[in-house]
């Protein structure tokens, strides 16, 4: 049986709405990067080139919110996180990544989930640069979960043994979110 595309208490938007803390970091391409550090073997930080001298891929994706609303086929360019665990190679003793933003924001995400083929560090959207409205220079994608999980102007990534429940987390969102079950909060 095919699967319903729109996941349980979702409603479907044409629009994009912009959810974050109020606060939209505009740094500058030159201001820009992106470290990445933790119980991993080769630490880096990418300036904007750097970055942009990774492999690319695009993905389609549709976006699920915890708010209640999904829109459908994104077309997303980045750089795969599979390919940035590879470039850093995490220690084995490694379980969760903690995402950070320009903003103060923060979210945690499994290694496991991190790994997956569809998420990927994003700097285009629908063929422009990503808005800064909207995460830019770059953001993390996170498909499969909902929305919260895809930190806007990220900043650093940290590997690490212990979980460390970023900031909805620590206000009763899921710490996993995933859409099709819906794991909304604390006790779903
Ligand atoms: N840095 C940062 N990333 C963030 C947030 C935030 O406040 N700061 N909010 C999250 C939430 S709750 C959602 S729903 C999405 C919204 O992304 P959008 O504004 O591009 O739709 O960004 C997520 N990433
Ligand atoms: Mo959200």
């Amino acid at each position: 049986m095919k699967r319903d595309r729109l996941p349980p208490g979702q409603r479907l938007v044409k629009n994009w709405p912009v959810l974050d803390l109020g606060n939209k970091p505009n740094l500058g391409l030159d201001k820009w990067s992106l470290r990445i550090d933790g119980n991993i073997k080769n630490p880096i930080k990418w300036t904007w080139q750097e970055y942009l001298e990774q492999p690319q891929v695009e993905i389609i994706s549709d976006i699920h919110c915890v708010t209640g609303w999904s829109r459908y086929d994104n077309r997303w360019v980045g750089v795969k996180a599979a390919h940035l665990i590879e470039t850093v190679e995490p220690w084995p003793e490694v379980k969760h990544c903690i995402l950070q933003s320009y903003d103060g924001y923060q979210t945690n995400v499994s290694i496991e989930l991190f790994k997956e083929s569809n998420v990927i560090l994003a700097f285009k959207w629908n063929g422009d640069l990503l808005s800064v409205e909207h995460g830019g220079p770059v953001r993390a994608l996170l498909p499969g979960q909902y929305f919260w999980k895809s930190a806007k102007w990220l900043r650093r990534i940290e590997f690490t043994e212990e979980d460390r429940p970023g900031y909805w987390e620590t206000r009763g969102y899921h710490n996993t979110g995933n859409p099709w079950k819906e794991e909304r909060y604390q006790d779903d």
